[in-house]
């Protein structure tokens, strides 16, 4: 069996979601950088192991995956049994949770706090619309809320740390970059720095492992 090999985006919050799953499973892996700068994704290449040209996409032998929250439950699975905290609930109601928090990162959250750190991050000045900013940088607050609300009562998502903290972590890290002020949420930043403590945990521009 070989090495799995992702390929990403060093500044890409869907990659880091898997490098951080792979790192607090204890994965090796090699990690391929698509730039996307370039397009690079578009290319035949790339298309052939991820028709929709995204990163970041895992290949195990001649499997190819893609969609983070995917390749996170993919890796739970095959994975997870090697250590304590399954990271996928066995539980029916905390998989209930699991895949709840999962599916509002995926719909909800990449939308808008993704969206306004596209725009602040990526957009030159002249093309950037301050409407569309605004709105989803309201909406990523009118998000958060909920999220805080719901770690108010719980330590982690899915009550145990799991794939669902992976992946709503790994979308709100990035939310100051687009400018989205977490102070308010005390929840949040209670838990991020719970998620932080986990072991095998890496921040996002040095969790790369090569
Ligand atoms: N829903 C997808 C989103 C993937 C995605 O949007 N990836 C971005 C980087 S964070 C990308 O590859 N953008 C380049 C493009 O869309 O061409 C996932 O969770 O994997």
């Amino acid at each position: 069996m070989s090495k799995l090999k992702l390929y990403d985006y060093i500044e890409s919050q869907n990659g880091y979601k898997v490098r951080l799953a792979l790192s607090n499973l204890k994965v090796d892996y090699d990690w391929i950088q698509v730039d996307l700068k370039s397009h690079e994704q578009k290319k035949d290449w790339f298309l052939k192991l991820n028709p929709n040209g995204k990163v970041p996409t895992l290949v195990d032998d001649d499997f190819s995956i893609w969609e983070s929250n995917a390749i996170l439950l993919y890796l739970g699975r095959k994975f997870a049994p090697q250590i304590t905290n399954s990271l996928i609930p066995q539980d029916i109601k905390k998989l209930g949770m699991m895949l709840e928090w999962i599916t509002y990162e995926s719909t909800t959250l990449s939308k808008n706090i993704g969206g306004a750190r596209f725009l602040t991050k990526y957009m030159p000045p002249e093309r950037l619309k301050k409407d569309e900013l605004d709105k989803y940088k309201k909406d990523s607050k009118r998000n958060l809320k909920i999220v805080d609300e719901h770690l108010s009562k719980n330590n982690f998502l899915a009550i145990d740390y799991s794939m669902a903290d992976i992946s709503c972590y790994g979308q709100i890290y990035i939310a100051p970059e687009g400018n989205i002020d977490l102070s308010e949420f005390k929840n949040i930043l209670a838990w991020q720095k719970r998620v932080e403590s986990q072991l095998g945990y890496v921040e996002m521009k040095t969790g790369v492992k090569v």
